[in-house]
């Protein structure tokens, strides 16, 4: 586990940052305000009254197109792709911990057939799992012929897996035409920059027709690539991602104009990511001490890119070989000996009947939030909060606080709850003890909140909570998440008014760069 000191100079440096994020966004006003698409709804929160229904029919069940998805289904990776065609700074492929969770890192590569063999595995152990992702653990367009033989092969035999590439972007004009014939409708490009410049800072080489560039000339052939492939992807339909990395100092303010470049070439949906740096990582920007961002920067970040595009705030920064709901990790389950022994029957029509309950149960969230909203009506009130809420899925408060391995973080106001992130936690209970140490990591990871939801919670860390000003709330215990979340801040609202509780801004939070534990 990390534990992140932060020194007064960093706190200057953090300070200096976010003022800097906060000016550009006044100068910005928000990514709606000129060209693209003219989207009505924001956010991957958008939901079915939201989206055309023939993007809704694609995202409907996508964990990562759809925040409301994301909560019901899974999504698996195969490592299939260990080669890459650039280098980027925040990157070091021969790390590998089972216990770490970040793009690039794999336990086992494999070939495509015992690569389709696991899809199947996963998908009759798993049924709720809607789609098959290539992500790495190199590029998966940098690796062709297995990255196409999986996906031809999954298409044969589970066709009801949606399936979605991940690419650097390098190599993605000469794709197009493929991807489009495999029927790969979601594509996500790495875009860091649209200036060469600050790319030389990023990608120190790229690969490209046998030759090696670097610097400036690299990075303009890599923005070259990822804003045509981007283009030739919507001109043919295919849902496109962005996937930006922020790392403070580099590229932080030049994301909000990389967010109105990949907007007004169609890209579907923005996800900006904080930058996973530690010096045991190996990577470049971990040795040489590039910090990521706090969760008051990044948040003011995705806001501001918040106009008319829709923007990504669940992203997990998964493994290239990870498996289950978003926020989970099962790859240890499908390991390449385990599903070798596994019988596997894939049964289309069990799946289909399990995927109705699931639709049932999101249903019900979604009528019990809207019924809740209504009550909120007329209210009239500046105050915002947010609210950390430990989950096990489903959309509901379903999490011991001390086996939670993250807190998901809404943010509420007279509009309702929404969803804006998610903070990575060690675990607090022990087997039988509470470790302090993690206790205070919580805490700093959940410092902005005004209040965390729990189904159940120990004596010692409501206290502790209680004492660093955040109220433990286990009065929603197994109910859905917004709904909760909406009586909760009606409930607050009414606390100030009466004079009960004074309504005081929280402070900033640590996004933790550590990694999943299993419990
Ligand atoms: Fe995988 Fe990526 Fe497809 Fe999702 S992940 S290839 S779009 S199925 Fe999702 Fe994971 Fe974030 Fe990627 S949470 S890292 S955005
Ligand atoms: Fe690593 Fe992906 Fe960058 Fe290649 S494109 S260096 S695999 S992060």
């Amino acid at each position: 586990m990390l534990d992140i000191q932060v020194t007064p100079a960093m706190e200057d440096d953090t300070a200096t940052q976010l003022d800097s994020i906060m000016q550009t966004i006044a100068e910005h006003k928000g990514c709606g305000t000129q060209g693209g698409s003219g989207k009505a709804s924001c956010g991957s929160g958008a939901g079915q009254n939201d989206l055309p229904p023939e993007i809704w029919e694609k995202v409907k069940n996508h964990p990562c197109y759809s925040e409301e998805a994301h909560h019901h289904y899974a999504r698996m990776h195969v490592a299939v792709a260990p080669a890459c065609n650039i280098q980027c700074n925040y990157c070091n492929r021969k790390y590998d911990c089972a216990n770490e969770s970040r793009p690039g890192v794999v336990s086992e590569k494999l070939t495509p057939e015992q690569a389709a063999k696991k899809v199947l595995a996963v998908a009759s152990t798993i049924p709720q799992m809607t789609v098959l992702g290539i992500a790495g653990p190199g590029d998966p367009l940098a690796n062709p012929t297995k990255t196409f033989k999986t996906f031809e092969l999954i298409a044969q035999t589970a066709p009801d897996i949606k399936l979605c590439l991940s690419t650097n972007g390098l190599a993605l004009p000469e794709h197009v035409d493929t991807i489009a014939r495999y029927n790969i409708d979601h594509v996500t490009i790495t875009v860091n920059m649209i200036d060469p410049e600050i790319g030389a800072q990023i990608y120190p080489w790229i690969f490209y027709k046998h030759k090696r560039y670097t610097g400036r000339a690299a990075a303009q052939i890599l923005t070259e690539h990822q804003m045509r492939g981007l283009e030739m992807l919507t001109e043919r339909g295919i849902l496109c991602k962005i996937n930006s990395v922020m790392i403070p100092g580099i590229n932080d303010r030049h994301l909000v104009e990389v967010n109105r470049a990949v907007k007004s070439r169609g890209a579907f949906l923005h996800n900006i990511m904080p930058l996973i740096s530690a010096p045991e990582h190996g990577t470049v920007f971990g040795l040489n001490g590039q910090r990521g961002p706090t969760a008051q920067e990044l948040k003011a970040l995705q806001d501001s890119c918040e106009g008319e595009m829709n923007m990504m705030r669940h992203c997990r920064q998964c493994r290239a070989d990870a498996v289950g709901l978003l926020g989970e990790d099962r790859s240890a389950e499908f390991t390449t000996d385990k599903i070798m022994q596994m019988d596997v029957t894939y049964d289309l029509a069990s799946r289909k009947a399990y995927q109705e309950k699931v639709e049932e149960v999101r249903q019900a969230g979604v009528a019990a939030k809207a019924a809740e909203l209504e009550t909120l009506a007329g209210e009239m009130s500046d105050i915002r909060i947010l609210v950390a809420v430990a989950t096990k899925g489903g959309g509901r408060i379903n999490e011991h606080f001390g086996h939670a391995k993250e807190f998901q973080i809404y943010e509420l106001g007279t509009a309702g709850a929404k969803f804006v992130g998610h903070r990575r936690v060690d675990l607090y209970c022990q087997g039988g003890y509470g470790d302090e140490d993690a206790l205070e990591t919580v805490i700093r990871a959940i410092n902005d909140c005004t209040a965390v939801f729990v189904a159940k919670i120990g004596g010692c860390p409501k206290t502790d909570l209680q004492n660093a000003g955040i109220e433990p709330v286990d009065q929603f215990a197994h109910e859905f998440i917004e709904q909760s979340a909406i009586t909760y801040f009606k409930s607050y609202l009414d606390r100030v008014r009466s004079g009960e509780i004074a309504h005081i801004a929280r402070g900033d939070a640590d996004i933790r760069q550590g990694a999943y534990v299993a419990a």
